[in-house]
């Protein structure tokens, strides 16, 4: 892809908007504090756009109009649509996320802060548990950088994931008919939190996140279905049991904590061998793992159809 140097400029501003409010030196004292890698601004994009990031998920990438107009995001509405639409303009200044419990190093990082890790381009396929799915090229860093950075206890055996609460900001949280309890909840065990698939994105199709996909930070976990990939993140804790998540709460026998992509496992109301692939009529076999099969042990010995 040929980028000339007023998009890549374009770009490089509209990403950094994202958190322009504390001063350069003020990010580079944090950045330094928490021994973040200082990297020039000019190089966080450069290197992000001009990255050949390699699309072996053997499907083709889809639009950015279908990931961004088609998407789940209950704080909003159960209609894809409508939620996308109302999504678009989430306000997501000065947001900070809170990394605490189960470890030596707790931090609030603001965009600017999360801005310093290593990001990467990543093309990985997407699954959710309604039996459709899409592939997208997402722009975050892997989650076990983080972590290594908060230094978990040995007592940490899960992270809890905790999307933001403010009634103000996600309309159907102040609603009396809710559609599912919030915040909404999610949870990996430290391993799978740690395996190297793992992303925390900020961005996909080389830009920031918008509203409907989670902004300004998200959950990618791409051997599972999507309602692990939570969005809109203002929590991450270290803790020493595993979390309650929202879809368990909800119906803990249609969605489990693993909730890795199997098509020998059926969903009780539909099966899950195949997949509507967005913006295309065809449908496509699903795979073990969601085609991830490096994963595989990190659940030797566990049960699947029981762990589900
Ligand atoms: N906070 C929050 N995170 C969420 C959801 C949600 O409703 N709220 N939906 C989940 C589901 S079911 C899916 S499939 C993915 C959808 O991600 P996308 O809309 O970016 O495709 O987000 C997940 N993360
Ligand atoms: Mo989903």
């Amino acid at each position: 892809m040929q980028i000339t140097d007023e998009k890549f400029f374009n770009k490089r501003r509209e990403f950094l908007k994202l958190g322009a409010m504390a001063s350069l030196t003020a990010i580079n004292a944090k950045a330094n504090e928490l021994g973040l890698v200082q990297q020039d601004e000019k190089e966080i994009f450069q290197n992000i756009i001009s990255l050949e990031a390699n699309n072996d998920t053997g499907r083709k990438i889809t639009s950015y109009e279908n990931a961004s107009s088609y998407v789940n995001f209950y704080e909003f509405s159960t209609n894809k649509t409508a939620a996308a639409n109302q999504a678009k303009d989430l306000n997501t200044d000065e947001w900070m996320v809170s990394v605490d419990g189960e470890c030596e190093r707790p931090m609030n990082l603001n965009i600017n802060d999360l801005l310093k890790f290593k990001l990467q381009k990543r093309v990985y396929r997407f699954r959710c548990v309604e039996a459709w799915g899409m592939v997208v090229p997402w722009v975050g860093f892997e989650l076990r950088e983080l972590i290594k950075l908060a230094q978990p206890t040995s007592d940490a055996k899960f992270i809890k994931f905790t999307t933001l609460f403010d009634p103000n900001k996600f309309p159907d949280q102040k609603s009396r008919f809710s559609n599912i309890p919030y915040p909404y909840v999610e949870g990996l065990r430290i391993d799978e939190a740690m395996h190297p698939l793992t992303l925390i994105a900020l961005g996909m199709y080389d830009k920031p996140l918008g509203g409907a996909n989670g902004a300004p930070l998200r959950l990618v976990v791409p051997w599972k279905y999507g309602f692990k990939s939570i969005k809109s993140i203002a929590k991450i804790e270290f803790v020493k049991e595993e979390p309650k998540t929202t879809w368990e709460q909800l119906a803990p026998n249609e969605y489990g904590f693993y909730a890795n992509v199997n098509p020998n496992v059926d969903h009780p109301r539909w099966s899950q061998a195949n997949e509507r692939v967005l913006g295309s009529f065809k449908r496509e076999k699903t795979l073990m793992f969601n085609g991830y099969d490096e994963v595989a042990s990190l659940y030797d010995g566990m049960d699947l159809e029981k762990f589900f």
